[in-house]
C-alpha cells in the first residue's frame, strides 16, 4: 500500500474514532440532562462512527497495510444547551467530510483507484450525515431558547432522523 495513502487512512481511522467518542460524550451529556431522545440519537451515531472506523481498520489490514490504533484526545463533555451540542455535531461532520475529500483527492493524484473506490461509501455516508446534522441544527435555530420547543425536539428527534434516512 502506498505510504501516503496508508498514512491518510490511519488518520481517517483516528477521525472516525474521535467522532465516535465525541458522540458518546454528547449522548452521555444529553442522558444526564434528561434529553432521552437526543441521548439515543447520539448513542446510535457513536456506534455508527465506530463501524466507520472498524471498516477502515479491516480494509487497511486486508491490503497488508499497517494500522496504528490512535491515542485520542478527551472529547468535549459539557454544553450550554442543545444548540451548542448540535453546532458541535455539524462542525464534527463537516471536518470529517473535508478529510474524506482530501483522501479522495490524494487517491486520484496517486492513481490508487482501489482505495478511491472503497472511499466512495464514505462519501455517500458523509453526505447524508452532514445533511442530517444541518437539518437538526436548522430546526433548533428556529426553536431558539424555547423550553417547550426543546422538549418536542427531544421527543421527535429520532422520528426526524428516521425520516431523513429514508429520503
Ligand atoms: Fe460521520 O463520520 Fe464517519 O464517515
Amino acid at each position: 500500500m502506498n505510504a501516503t495513502i496508508e498514512e491518510l487512512l490511519n488518520n481517517q481511522i483516528k477521525y472516525e474514532a474521535t467522532a465516535s467518542m465525541q458522540y458518546l460524550a454528547m449522548a452521555s451529556w444529553a442522558d444526564a440532562k434528561g434529553y432521552n431522545g437526543v441521548a439515543d440519537f447520539f448513542y446510535s451515531q457513536s456506534e455508527e462512527e465506530r463501524v466507520h472506523m472498524t471498516k477502515l481498520v479491516k480494509f487497511v489490514n486486508e491490503r497488508s497495510g499497517n494500522v496504528e490504533i490512535p491515542e485520542l484526545e478527551k472529547p468535549k463533555a459539557t454544553y450550554k444547551g442543545l444548540n451548542e451540542l448540535f453546532e458541535k455535531f455539524l462542525e464534527s461532520e463537516m471536518f470529517v467530510t473535508e478529510q474524506i475529500n482530501h483522501v479522495i483527492y490524494k487517491c486520484l493524484e496517486l492513481k490508487d483507484y482501489n482505495v478511491h473506490n472503497f472511499m466512495q461509501w464514505y462519501v455517500t455516508e458523509q453526505l447524508e450525515e452532514e445533511a442530517m446534522a444541518r437539518t437538526l441544527l436548522d430546526k433548533l435555530n428556529i426553536i431558539g431558547s424555547d423550553k417547550s420547543g426543546h422538549y418536542l425536539f427531544d421527543r421527535d428527534i429520532n422520528a426526524i432522523a428516521a425520516a431523513h434516512d429514508s429520503k
